[in-house]
């Protein structure tokens, strides 16, 4: 399989994180949204937490099955976690105005060896990677996923007042400079490594938030305390199970070919 292109590579090492638009078309995103609707979530809580996640959804219906190798991510999947990667755990966010701030985490200092970055002879190795389909906007004037641009290669750890000026906002406008709120428009997919330091700005907009956050590991690792579990009731191809596969090395067989 070919990985990303040479401007994707360059545009992930750079900033850690990397915002695919139009990876899904209009029907995909409808599709999606149904399923969450017809779930009848309750309203989620202003405060971060499980409050405003869901989880369980690739048995919602095969629109979520077909995300996990979805055409428009598995070149970078392949590339940034290896022909064998695994998904190490999910969950959607859900947010409405009101919404609060999630604090910084990650970043390239303190070294955190299940959240790394790393690149060699151009080649990227990232640890738990993250693939966040956003069914509806995110970005600067309505809040969500937000991060420091380059920090997983941070030599020194986040300045404490900047973490406390984004624990202090309440709009996005409010957040410090270093800290951007990337635009994600509906159907599109953000793609960022765990090394990243990154977290959630408040939500002001008048619509629903809706991302949904499959999170994978290489195949030696694991970051959460159980592998998921194959999902019932839903058709999943044999590259789909694989990713269900637990971490190991000894004869596993590739995913992507
Ligand atoms: O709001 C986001 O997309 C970031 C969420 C996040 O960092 C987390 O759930 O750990």
């Amino acid at each position: 399989m070919e990985g990303m292109t040479h401007r994707q590579r360059y545009q992930f090492d750079l900033d850690g994180y990397l915002v695919i638009e139009d990876a899904l078309d209009e029907d995909e995103v409808a599709a999606l949204n149904d399923l969450i609707d017809s779930q009848e979530l309750p309203p989620p809580t202003e405060e971060t937490g499980s409050g405003r996640r869901f989880r369980g959804y690739f048995e919602w219906g095969q629109p979520f099955v077909d995300l996990l190798d979805h055409e428009a991510i598995a070149p970078i999947l392949y590339d940034l976690l290896g022909a064998k990667a695994r998904l190490d755990h999910y969950y959607g966010i859900y947010m409405e105005a009101g919404g609060e701030t999630l604090h910084l985490h990650g970043g390239g200092t303190p070294y955190d060896p299940s959240q790394y970055y790393h690149n060699r002879n151009e080649q990227p190795y990232s640890g738990l990677t993250v693939f966040a389909w956003n069914l509806a906007p995110t970005g600067p004037e309505y809040g969500g996923f937000c991060c420091i641009p380059g920090s997983h290669r941070a030599n020194y750890q986040t300045p404490s007042e900047v973490n406390e000026a984004v624990e202090a906002a309440t709009t996005p406008a409010e957040l410090p400079p270093e800290v951007v709120v990337p635009e994600a428009p509906a159907g599109s997919v953000v793609i960022f490594t765990e090394a990243l330091t990154h977290g959630t700005a408040p939500w002001v907009a008048d619509h629903q938030r809706r991302s949904v956050l499959n999170k994978y590991s290489p195949h030696h690792m694991t970051w959460s305390n159980t592998p998921p579990e194959l999902p019932a009731g839903v058709e999943l191809t044999d590259r789909q199970e694989q990713l269900f596969e637990p971490p190991y090395v000894w004869r596993r067989d590739p995913v992507f070919e």
